[in-house]
């Protein structure tokens, strides 16, 4: 059966809230994220501000350079929270296939829904008037097959639009898409793409899978998919978390080796603290770094069984670390994430709480 999937999404989420709630901001470039004398960066911007191409997780510095009137603003999250629990209601209004990746976009998968005659056109444009009334912002939709073409459409017509891309214009659409565009691909992904002379959707439909499997590993069989327009995966309503970690950005750039272990060890004790909250054991630890050109590596290292210490997650890191620049490069970011995550409770042996710091 050829499915309905809709996909949300949110214009300029953060700075539209701020927008809304301050109104002497409408019409405006306004930036929300890090001021500009601090070295944090943007996390979103009005369109507006777009104009003069200031974008997301761009420095601060360099957006008041392209656009000296802009204002800047602090994130609320509270408000964003908010917002984003409303839309997530309204979603609900239509159906319980609802897999929303991040606050401000959602999935919905419509197939089988009765109201609006099953259109997912007439829902989509629905649940927009919806958003609007509620929550006074505005988000642009799009309809389509799968989640894939559901997520390039709703991009297409933004601000407050709507755009269906339909099985008989998918496999066309795809194919004159670049690849850097793709969701899914991202900018490592991309650039090994270029090298390789794939550039378009087209370019990747004539990789054999065989080729894409060598290149890339087993993520090969959801480019080869893709590339015909065909994204089987299913709107997952009860996806779990699959990493979290904590990162930390240096008011001043650091390149001492011990410093920087240092800082690894406050931010494992903080990431471990996380998993324990939420009660979830990982096998993997990975380790990222921005240096100050903004270049950003991750090291990991993946265990058969749950990392459960601080001395042998600080022991990974350590070993980690050797496989970077160490001491030669200046750095402006720190992170270290845990992924493989699984609840505690699945190899708590004997029911022994998880000794974290034994
Ligand atoms: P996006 O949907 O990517 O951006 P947007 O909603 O601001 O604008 P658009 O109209 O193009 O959809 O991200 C949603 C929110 O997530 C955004 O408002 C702020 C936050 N965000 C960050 O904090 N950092 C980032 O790098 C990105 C891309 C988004
Ligand atoms: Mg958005």
């Amino acid at each position: 059966m050829t499915r309905k999937i809709i996909h949300i999404d949110m214009d300029a989420f953060f700075a539209a809230v701020e927008q809304r709630d301050f109104p002497q901001y409408l019409g405006k470039p306004l930036v929300v994220g890090g001021m500009p004398d601090s070295r944090g960066v943007v996390a979103t911007c009005s369109y507006e501000a777009r104009k003069f191409g200031i974008h997301s997780a761009m420095p601060s510095a360099r957006a008041v350079q392209l656009c000296p009137q802009a204002i800047f603003v602090k994130p609320r999250f509270a408000a964003y929270q908010e917002a984003s629990r409303q839309i997530r209601e309204i979603f609900r209004q239509y159906t319980d296939l609802i897999e929303p990746p991040s606050l401000d976009e959602a999935y919905l998968d419509v197939s089988l829904a009765t109201v609006c005659r099953g259109s997912a056109m007439l829902i989509a444009a629905d649940i927009k008037k919806k958003i609007t009334t509620t929550t006074e912002l505005t988000g642009s939709a799009g309809v389509s097959y799968n989640k894939f073409l559901a997520k390039i459409a709703s991009d297409l017509d933004k601000p407050n639009g709507i755009y269906l891309i339909t099985p008989e214009q998918g496999p066309a659409f795809v194919e004159t898409l670049p690849v850097g565009r793709f969701h899914g691909i991202g900018r490592a992904t991309e650039k090994k793409m270029l090298a390789l002379g794939i550039e378009t959707g087209r370019d990747l439909k004539s990789c054999s899978r065989q080729l894409l499997l060598q290149q890339f590993g087993k993520v090969g069989n959801f480019y080869y998919d893709i590339a015909r327009g065909i994204d089987n995966r299913p709107v997952n309503n009860k996806r779990r978390r699959k990493s979290f970690g904590v990162e930390m950005t240096f008011q001043q750039d650091i390149d001492n080796p011990e410093l920087i272990t240092r800082h690894f060890q406050d931010l494992l004790l903080k990431a471990m603290n996380k998993l324990q909250q939420r009660q979830l054991a990982a096998r993997t630890i990975t380790i990222k770094i921005k240096y100050a050109n903004f270049d950003l590596i991750t090291r990991s290292r993946t265990m058969n069984a749950p990392l459960t210490t601080v001395p042998c997650c600080s022991r990974l890191i350590a070993e980690l670390l050797q496989k970077t620049e160490l001491g030669s490069r200046k750095i402006r970011l720190l992170g270290v994430a845990f992924s493989s995550l699984e609840k505690q409770s699945q190899w708590r042996s004997g029911g022994r709480q998880l000794d974290l710091f034994s």
